[in-house]
């Protein structure tokens, strides 16, 4: 009997070990010219983009693709093994994609929009609004009823990965249109917030810097402009108009700095692409995914002054942190930005809210703390993170659509009393 047991087990690791050994992982990088590549895709999947060098993309290909590639005819440039320490990783999380596992990388984010628009024709529409500075697409999901029309509803702007690193960013704005479009029919809130208001979801704001964080350095945060001297990158959430460059607190003229801010408001096209698009079609609200902290941050960033709409807006940042507390238990801090103790200029929601009117929230992901593994989330921590921010994105949606802030909780007033804690008076 127990002969027998140790001899299944042997098989079971012995069949184990051959499936793992003849799985087929992408090793090789490919370089192709920028025109070639566009040829290519006219009649392929798009290829899982590293790089660009002058009017080179690189490429991660597995064996089908780089035979799909050598059959297609076009000039194969460059073409070299990726470096074992990717591979490594590359094994073992891509069970669920590419080496981000179940995290969305730029091409299955991009697929997965289309794949949403094509799937609910009549509430979901792709929009291109721009193109990165390595020529990556700026994708933006509009979801609404009659969605082909622009009506006089609410606009609403939901944004993820504005830093590179910050991978749980895309996952939330991302599940949510993915979450609208397929419950529409079932649930009267959801029915609520795409009937009632006009929903742009942008999941991905730095596409080249996630891609570059995936692929080559973990940690990379700004996006991936070449400022000369072999350094790269301009945060772009140091890059917007208002008030850009108001004095070196939290932003920076240096070049190699984490926090540079470019050369000139809007210098990038990232943020370019979402001046023109957000100053023809405002958002009323706004929210603006990072990690991480557990934080609901609001203007002003800039200064310590409170702004006019202060009030209001820390009475929704408190719905917001007392919903997330509900499902999950979690603390999320909230005040003004400068109760995250650092200021900075050119951020995003300032502009929003300066330039544009529209209230505007930056929303600090789990964990809370660094030795909780900070940028590293786990795979696990999409679904809670995820179940959390729903009711928070509905209710934010909801809150433009009537006006009230109660919408949809009523049957849950009771608990309030719960999370007194969470309510006591910060400063804004
Ligand atoms: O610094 C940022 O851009 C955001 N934090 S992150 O760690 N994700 O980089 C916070 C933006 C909020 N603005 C201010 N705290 N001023
Ligand atoms: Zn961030």
């Amino acid at each position: 009997m127990r002969r027998n047991t140790i001899i299944l087990s042997f098989l079971i690791l012995y069949f184990t070990a051959l499936n793992i050994m003849s799985q087929e992982f992408p090793d090789t990088v490919i370089g192709i010219n920028r025109s070639d590549y566009r040829v290519y895709l006219k009649t392929h999947a798009p290829l899982d983009r590293l790089y660009c060098q002058g009017e080179d993309f690189y490429f991660l290909v597995d064996r089908n693709e780089l035979r799909q590639v050598e059959e297609s005819g076009i000039e194969i440039r460059d073409r070299y093994l990726a470096p074992q320490e990717n591979l490594v990783g590359l094994e073992i999380s891509s069970s669920q994609g590419d080496i981000n596992g179940a995290y969305h990388n730029y091409n299955e984010t991009r697929s997965l929009l289309k794949e949403l628009e094509t799937r609910f024709p009549g509430m979901a529409q792709e929009i291109t609004i721009g193109y990165s500075i390595e020529g990556r697409e700026l994708n933006v999901i509009k979801i609404s009823d009659n969605v082909q029309s622009n009506e006089s509803e609410p606009n609403i702007f939901i944004v993820g990965c504005h830093h590179a690193r910050e991978w749980i960013s895309v996952e939330i704005p991302l599940l949510f249109a993915k979450y609208l479009l397929e419950n529409y029919s079932l649930d009267p809130q959801v029915r609520r917030a795409v009937d009632g208001a006009q929903i742009y979801i942008m999941p991905i704001q730095n596409p080249d810097g996630l891609e570059f964080s995936i692929h080559t350095y973990r940690l990379w945060r700004k996006n991936r402009r070449y400022n000369g001297g072999f350094i790269w990158g301009v945060d772009t959430n140091r890059n917007y108009g208002y008030m850009w460059g108001y004095d070196d607190n939290g932003s920076s003229p240096a070049p190699d700095s984490e926090v540079y801010r470019g050369t000139a408001p809007f210098s990038e096209p990232e943020t370019q692409a979402l001046q023109q698009f957000l100053t023809a079609n405002p958002p009323v609200g706004s929210l603006s995914f990072h990690s991480y902290g557990q934080d609901i941050l609001y203007p002003w960033g800039y200064t310590f002054t409170p702004a006019s709409d202060a009030a209001r807006m820390y009475a929704i940042a408190r719905e917001i942190a007392y919903r997330i507390f509900l499902v999950s238990g979690r603390v999320y801090t909230y005040g003004s930005m400068i109760t995250s103790l650092y200021l900075s200029n050119g951020d995003f929601t300032d502009w929003v809210y300066g330039t544009l009117g529209g209230l505007a929230f930056t929303i600090e992901l789990p964990p809370e703390y660094m030795h909780e593994g900070g940028f590293f989330t786990s795979e696990q921590m999409i679904a809670s993170a995820f179940a959390e921010n729903l009711p928070v994105l509905l209710y934010f949606t909801n809150y433009f659509i009537t006006g009230s802030d109660e919408i949809g909780f009523d049957d849950q007033e009771p608990f309030r009393e719960k999370v007194s804690p969470l309510r006591t008076s910060q400063s804004f």
